[in-house]
């Protein structure tokens, strides 16, 4: 059976099966995120139960060094996931020398110019590689294609579909395309359930006011960003939210019936309070829930998972994101849930220097150096976060700084949907910018990175700040 949504993607993940199968010892690299720790675990799991003796290894980032790393181990063939397509470069350096034979399953864009044999890509078959199939996607349908004697591996397809919404393929809530094939599997596996409900992070874990304050997706005048006001709403409400000890429920602990009357109600609120129909629409949508996990854990929504799997990714514990993708319930889950916490400290504080330090203003754009106050792997999500909260304005693209070693600085830069739709690119802004000071960057419009030599920060942002003048016009 093959799960490939296209024949020539079947017969693709077929050879690279075979090869798998033929080799000895095996080494699965993987990078070090949500959409990378899935791949690995889907590819892991594929492989121990079709008996492929096989370790696992991760990368942050795939470059020669890491690469040369790999070919200098004694596996003949090592298996690269959710990177490598645009590493092939490097990787053709080492098979050529017969130092191991690659087999990819990847869903970024493949370098230019050279080919591997075993090399499955989505977009090798015209399938988009950015909303409907991600590398646990890719790993995913060469997992199926590993099936041997009996074996089933369609329940991997709810790792797969963490992998996919961690990786934001997700449109408007939904996977499409050759993800929702894979959550087809995944349901008849009887392993992932897929329902409409309220579109709000944390329906397993967050209790109910905490729940609404944090739904910004839509803004409801009130509630957002109002702890006081969500409890004042839930409390007029005909609907128990809390228990007999008092504490409050988490939607998960209501019924069937309680969340529909919170839902329309929440509706309700919103209309009032001129919330456009468009916006209002967004507030329910397509969750994907894990029917094997405990309800009321994070484990137990696509969503809330592959959060926890990032915050074990963000603080450079990528083995205990893979334990608990493979099933670890007791060690590597309490250790992933105590680097979330950290990981939402974390952010609230490096959110309170930068209201406190404040941004510089440029014509075009506004920045602050965080220094080593704020971790380079956070510091990206800490600027978006202080858009609109944290005396920085939403009418310019924020860049900010951080220490990433003495000699190297990153550089996180976040803008706005209504600047994207005004011109903004801030791939081009990071990528541009980085090589006129000796770096490098890129990323998408929205949201985009670099590392510059350390010393260049001030000809960055002069950089930076004409190009964006140039783009916003
Ligand atoms: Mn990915």
């Amino acid at each position: 059976m093959s799960a490939a949504p296209v024949p020539e993607m079947a017969d693709c993940a077929a050879a690279c099966a075979d090869r798998l199968h033929e080799a000895g010892r095996v080494i699965v690299a993987s990078h070090i995120d949500a959409d990378g720790l899935t791949s690995a675990a889907v590819a892991g799991a594929a492989l121990e139960r079709a008996g492929i003796p096989h370790e696992q290894t991760f990368y942050d980032q795939l470059d020669a060094e890491a690469v040369a790393e790999l070919a200098a181990t004694d596996y003949d063939v090592v298996l690269f996931t959710d990177f490598g397509s645009g590493q092939l470069d490097d990787i053709a350096v080492h098979e050529e020398r017969g130092d191991f034979v690659p087999v990819v399953a990847d869903h970024h864009q493949p370098a230019d110019g050279v080919e591997t044999e075993y090399h499955l890509n989505p977009l090798l078959f015209g399938i988009n590689g950015a909303r409907e199939l991600s590398g646990a996607g890719a790993a995913y349908v060469l997992a199926r294609a590993l099936e041997r004697d009996g074996v089933d591996n369609r329940d991997l397809a709810a790792t797969a579909v963490v992998g996919a919404v961690g990786d934001m393929q997700a449109v408007d809530g939904e996977l499409v395309g050759a993800n929702a094939a894979l959550v087809e599997d995944g349901v008849a596996a009887g392993a992932l359930a897929e329902g409409k409900d309220l579109a709000v992070y944390g329906k397993q874990t967050r209790p109910l006011p905490k729940l609404l304050e944090y739904a910004t997706d839509t803004h409801i005048p009130g509630i957002s960003n109002s702890y006081t006001g969500a409890v004042e709403f839930l409390e007029g409400l005909d609907v128990d939210c809390r228990s007999e000890e008092r504490e409050w429920k988490r939607w998960v602990d209501l019924t069937d019936d309680e969340r529909r009357r919170v839902a329309s109600a929440l509706v309700r609120h919103a209309m009032s309070r001129g919330v456009p129909a468009g916006k209002i629409d967004d507030l329910v949508g397509t969750t994907y829930t894990l029917a094997n996990e405990t309800p009321g854990t994070e484990l137990r929504d696509a969503s809330e998972f592959s959060t926890l799997l990032n915050a074990t990714a963000r603080y450079d514990r990528a083995d205990v994101g893979l334990a608990v993708c493979l099933g670890d319930r007791d060690g590597a889950l309490d250790t992933a849930r105590t680097l979330l916490r950290t990981h939402r400290r974390n952010l609230s504080e490096g959110l309170n220097w930068v209201k406190e330090h404040g941004v510089t203003d440029e014509p075009n754009l506004q920045w602050f150096d965080a220094g080593d106050e704020i971790r380079e792997t956070i510091v990206g999500i800490v600027a978006g976060m202080s858009m609109g909260t944290a005396g920085v304005d939403r009418s310019k693209p924020v860049i900010a700084f951080a220490e990433e070693s003495p000699e190297e600085t990153k550089v996180s830069s976040r803008g706005t949907g209504t600047l994207v739709r005004k011109g903004l690119d801030l791939s081009a802004v990071m990528g541009e910018a980085a090589e006129a000071v000796g770096g490098g960057g890129g990323g998408h419009d929205v949201a985009a990175g670099a590392t510059i030599p350390a010393g260049t920060e001030r000809e960055f942002i002069d950089h930076a700040n004409q190009l964006v003048g140039e783009q916003l016009g």
